[in-house]
Parts: structure tokens; sequence; C-alpha cells
């Protein structure tokens, strides 16, 4: 049973929870019930009013449901409350979400980083509880686990409390130290691939990234109708042509306020996205939300400090568009957006171009003289500049190329003597 608190100003499109029951469904379950209620303001103790949490209750009850999910974040106070009132398990969007990454987690770069959120989410609930606990324990006196009570208080569920905290603690700092060997190695990883041209799909989960990498590359990635199909990164070649190719990546999907753990605990994953030369931002324009996913991924990327990033945005999923007003909105505030559909392959000479033109952009014009025996660095510049002429002078070769800075660097790294001859 899904329930959803409408407050203040916040409107959330025809269907408001829509998304909600794309995550249930997406998580394995079915949705047999849902309730809305509109709120100036969240109700402390139990989110909805009292009131309502009795009709939850009822219908929960009539529509055979078994756990209960609220679209929003909730408060261990007022989990409990719900719980209590209703008899049933209770879930808020976060622990929704955690959950779907958790069945998904394949990898095991994955599994670790899920289960650092999930442990990062859940431990200050923990606390709540064992505060509660603490109370019961500590009524003699003592005010904490730690504090020095009379005799007596130091109660068997209290010696409890410490020994779960000293648990969740250790392997918070076991899953962090792994995590941050991860992060080096994907840091020294995405660093080797300097001398290539890197770009990454990112966007809104489900709007088809991951059948756009299989498009453009042989891939062969699982793309699915569910939220979060995509839990790792993947990188092919993308060959664009004329002997030039990238390196494209396909990764994890955003959603609007993904639990802030789990944005901290991916970046090892998102580390090739912040890292490209270019984002490809693919946005489902046939969905209703697409304006408010499009904000919501910019808001992820500028958390990710990516935000910066040369960035085209491609509106995806054309052959099914079917709302025109939209597409008119989505094309006036996005007048540089390119309309593709990853499934028919609209639009993806276009795309190419705009990604060639994307990595000229950056080339300058020189001319540079090099040992004309160094195989290893003219063969670099065939594949990596474009050689506009060539000539050979006192066992020198002098060529024009237009070349991008970062692979001058790269070529300066690899060949011995390099001379600029203007
Ligand atoms: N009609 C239509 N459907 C598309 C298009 N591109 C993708 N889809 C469908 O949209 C759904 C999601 O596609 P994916 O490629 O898995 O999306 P994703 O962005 O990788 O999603 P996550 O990995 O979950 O973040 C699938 O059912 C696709 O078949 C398109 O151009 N047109
Ligand atoms: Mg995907």
């Amino acid at each position: 049973m899904l329930v959803g608190v409408l407050t203040g100003g916040r409107s959330m499109g025809r269907d408001p929870l829509a998304e909600l029951a794309e995550l249930t469904r997406s998580a394995g379950a079915e949705v047999v019930a849902r309730v809305v209620q509109h709120r100036r303001a969240y109700n402390p103790t139990s989110c909805i009013g009292k009131g309502k949490l009795e009709e939850v209750r009822q219908r929960a009850d009539v529509s055979d449901a078994n756990v209960i999910i609220f679209d929003n974040d909730l408060t261990p106070t007022q989990i409990r409350e719900i719980e209590k009132a209703t008899d049933l398990k209770v879930l808020d969007r976060s622990e929704l979400i955690l959950d779907i990454f958790a069945s998904r987690a394949r990898t095991h770069e994955a599994r670790l980083q899920v289960e650092l959120a999930q442990l990062e989410y859940t431990a200050p609930r923990l606390r709540g509880m064992w505060t509660h606990l603490e109370r019961i324990a500590g009524a003699g006196g003592a005010t904490g686990a730690g504090a020095v009570g009379g005799i007596g208080t130091r109660g068997p569920g209290e010696r409890q409390i410490e020994i779960d905290r000293r648990i969740v603690g250790r392997r918070l700092a076991l899953l962090k130290r792994r995590i941050a060997d991860i992060d080096r190695r994907r840091v020294r990883e995405v660093r080797s691939r300097k001398e290539h041209f890197t770009v990454s799909l990112v966007g809104y989960t489900n709007a088809g990234k991951s059948t756009l990498m299989n498009a453009l590359t042989d891939a062969g990635v699982l793309a699915e109708d569910r939220l979060f199909a995509t839990l790792d990164t993947l990188t092919r070649r993308w060959e664009l042509g004329e002997g030039k190719h990238v390196l494209l990546s396909d990764t994890v999907g955003f959603i609007r306020d993904l639990p802030h753990h789990l944005v901290a605990s991916f970046r090892a994953t998102l580390e090739e996205a912040i890292h490209a030369d270019l984002l490809l931002h693919v946005a489902d324009a046939t969905n209703p939300e697409a304006i408010g996913q499009i904000n919501a991924a910019c808001g992820v990327l500028d958390e990710l400090g990516a935000s910066a990033k040369p960035t085209l945005l491609l509106l995806n999923k054309a052959d099914a568009l079917e709302d025109e007003v939209l597409l008119a909105i989505l094309r006036r505030n996005h007048p540089e957006a390119l309309l593709i559909s990853a499934r028919k392959g609209q639009g993806l000479a276009d795309l190419r171009d705009a990604v060639q033109r994307q990595m000229q952009g950056e080339q300058q014009r020189m001319t540079l003289s090099l040992p004309a025996r160094d195989g290893k660095a003219l063969n670099f510049l065939e594949r990596f500049a474009d050689i506009l002429e060539r000539r050979f002078e006192e066992g020198r070769a002098i060529v024009e190329v237009m070349i991008a800075p970062r692979m001058l660097d790269h070529l300066h790294g690899i060949a011995r003597d390099v001379r600029h001859a203007d």
C-alpha cells in the first residue's frame, strides 16, 4: 500500500504516486492500494494525520496489504507510530530505493557500496532505538549506556546496545576502507584512459541510457523497463567512423531526492562520469515528469561536482512521443538538445556529428617536429590527432596537426623529442 503526503506548494504532476508505484514494481512488489493526503506540513509523530492513519489501517486491512510504503522519508518515531497503529511493516522512499539497489547489486563493488549506504541510513535509526532501550535500561538513574549509573542499571539490554553499536561501527569502518581502495583503483583506471576522449551517459533512471549504449556499441548491456536496471559502470569503444573513436560509459541512473548516502557510496561507480570529457544527458521525453527529471539529474551532477562539464542533452524515445506541448516546452527550454530514439536509431547520426564536433572543438592547429624514426609517436598522432600535412627533413618528421591539449601532453609523455616548430 502506497501513501503520499502532499505538503504546502509541493505539486507532483498528474499522478503523485506514479514514481513510487514504479519503484515498488521494480522492487518486485505489487501495489494493492494508494492513499494521498494533502497537509500543510508532515505530522511529526505519524507523518499523516490521526484520522488518516486510521483510514490507512482499514484500507490496508481490506486490500490485504502486507507492507506500507511512504513517498517521503520518515523519522524513526514516525515509523514506530505507524507500525504500532497498523501492525504492518512500514518503509520510506529511501529504504525502498536502497532495497532495490541491494537486490540488484551484482558486482562486489556494488554490494559494498549498497551495504555502506544501508548501514549509514539505518545507523541513526538504530541509534534512535538504542536511546529508547537506554531509557528503559537506565530507568534506575543512569542517563546513557556510557554513564556511571547505580548498581543494577547496567542490565543485559544495555550491554547488547553497546555490542551492537560497536559491531555496526566496525563494519562501517571496514566498508569505508574497502570502498576507499576501490575508489583509488578507479581513479587510476580512469586516469589511465587520458589519451582517449571519454563520453559518459548520465540521466534519470529508465531514460534509456543502456538502450543507447547498446545502439552505439555492441555492449549488449541489460536494458529493461524497470528503475535502476543498471548499477555499475561499463565502458566500451564507440567507433565514430574515419578511424576515430571515443570511450563510452553507461552507469547507474539518478532519481529525485536520491538518498544522500547512496550518492556518496556510489562515487567510485560514478567516477567515470565525473571525469568524462563530455556528458550525454539522456532524458525520457515521453515522461510527463520529464522537466522535473532533467532538473533532478542536473542536481545530482551538481552534487557530484560535474555540473560544469560540457553536456549535451538528448531527448530520447522520440518514437513514442505523444505530448506535443511537453515536447515544445522541452525544446524551448533546451534549444541545443537533440531529439533521438535509442530504440529506433533515430537521430544517432546527428549525435555522432555533435560528439565529433565537441572532440574537435578542443583541438588546436600546430606544427610539430619529431624524429622520423619515432614510429610510436607518429602512430599516436595518426590515431589521436588530425594530420593536415607531413614532410620529412634531415631525419625529422615535420607534421602540421589539429591536436587537443590533452593529447599533446600525452604525446610529450610517450615521445622523447618533440619540438614545436611554429
Ligand atoms: N519507445 C522507446 N523506448 C525506449 C527507448 N529507449 C529506451 N526505451 C525503453 O525504456 C526502458 C528503459 O531503458 P534502459 O535503457 O534500461 O534505461 P536506463 O536509462 O539504462 O535505466 P536504468 O539503468 O534503470 O537507470 C526500456 O524498456 C527501453 O526499452 C526509445 O528510444 N524509445
Ligand atoms: Mg541502464
